[in-house]
């Protein structure tokens, strides 16, 4: 199957089994819960999920085993893009196409509906009921809290980058560095974490979890320059969110340093190094690898 089919296939999976995460109380606070659904059901691509139960398979873990994990980190992820949205942060209108939370719902339901998927992704990874040993779990439980946290992780990104955002370009003292210190945190963490928790799912050895680790440094940060090109050259319609953002909020990114061929240029070579990082495991990582591909000419 092709990856772009394959990924179609799981996200259609994904999405049916969603539901199920979401009882409705006819309560009050069913309010939150609708956003927080509205959200998490708002179209994504499911590429983290994905790549976590790709990792996971490589090691023969079935997807009934890594589908809860995979779900608990989507919502975490639903939970930054519904904060990031907000007027305080990236004030942005449409995300994927639909309102965002805050202009679905307002901004207190949106503020609580993030606080709500942050919280209930750990209470999905910490479930008895899942199919994983409590070591693991806990296991898992700590490597995202510090993938999505302050220290070093998507906080600390998007810390930096709003940071990076107030102050004149000509200021920043080796641009380079900051600007591969915020892919890393903002985008790259959480990517990162969809591998590594594959891999200690599957029991990886400690070469085997270090190749994967560096596959997918390698593309949470193509990923970014990725989303930096789509900003500056892709179709609003097809991404589904106001482009253009970064010329007109004088971001520093490859592209906005560099030009768009450059930029290009350290995100493909950023993805065949991360394809060349899964030689190890041979015909079993071809999936990640076309993933690689994938990632390098997604349109949206
Ligand atoms: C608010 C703590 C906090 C963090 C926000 C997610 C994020 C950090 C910032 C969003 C800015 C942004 C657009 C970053 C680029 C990378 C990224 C996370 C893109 C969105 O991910 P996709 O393309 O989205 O996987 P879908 O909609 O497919 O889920």
């Amino acid at each position: 199957m092709e990856i772009t089919e394959r990924i179609k296939a799981f996200a259609a999976k994904f999405n049916e089994q969603i539901d199920a995460y979401f009882p409705m109380p006819k309560t009050l606070d069913a309010r939150v819960i609708e956003a927080m659904k509205y959200s998490v059901k708002n179209g994504g691509k499911r590429l983290r999920p994905f790549m976590l139960c790709e990792t996971a398979k490589m090691f023969g873990v079935d997807e009934k085993i890594s589908l809860p994990v995979a779900s608990a980190l989507e919502m975490l992820h639903s939970y930054s893009l519904i904060h990031d949205d907000l007027p305080a942060m990236d004030n942005d209108d449409l995300r994927r196409g639909k309102p965002t939370c805050h202009k679905a719902f307002d901004e207190a339901t949106a503020i609580l509906a993030g606080d709500g998927l942050l919280t209930y992704a750990f209470g999905i990874i910490s479930s008895d009921s899942l199919q994983i040993s409590p070591q693991i779990r806990c296991r898992l439980i700590n490597m995202l809290s510090s993938a999505a946290g302050s220290f070093d992780g998507m906080v600390a990104g998007q810390m930096i980058d709003l940071a990076v955002e107030k102050t004149p370009i000509s200021e920043i003292e080796n641009k380079e560095a900051v600007i591969e210190r915020t892919e890393e945190l903002k985008t790259g963490r959480l990517l990162r974490y969809a591998c590594e928790a594959g891999a200690v799912l599957g029991g990886a050895s400690d070469k085997e979890r270090e190749a994967i680790v560096d596959y997918s440094r390698k593309i949470g940060r193509s990923f970014q320059i990725v989303d930096d090109i789509l900003d500056a050259t892709g179709d609003e319609k097809l991404v589904g969110k106001a482009l253009q953002k970064d010329k007109d909020k004088n971001k520093l990114t490859f592209v906005t340093l560099y030009g768009l061929e450059k930029a290009k240029q350290i995100s493909d070579n950023l993805l065949s190094e991360a394809k060349s990082a899964l030689d190890i495991f041979g015909e079993k990582a071809a999936v990640l690898q076309e993933l690689a591909d994938y990632m390098g000419k997604r349109n949206y």
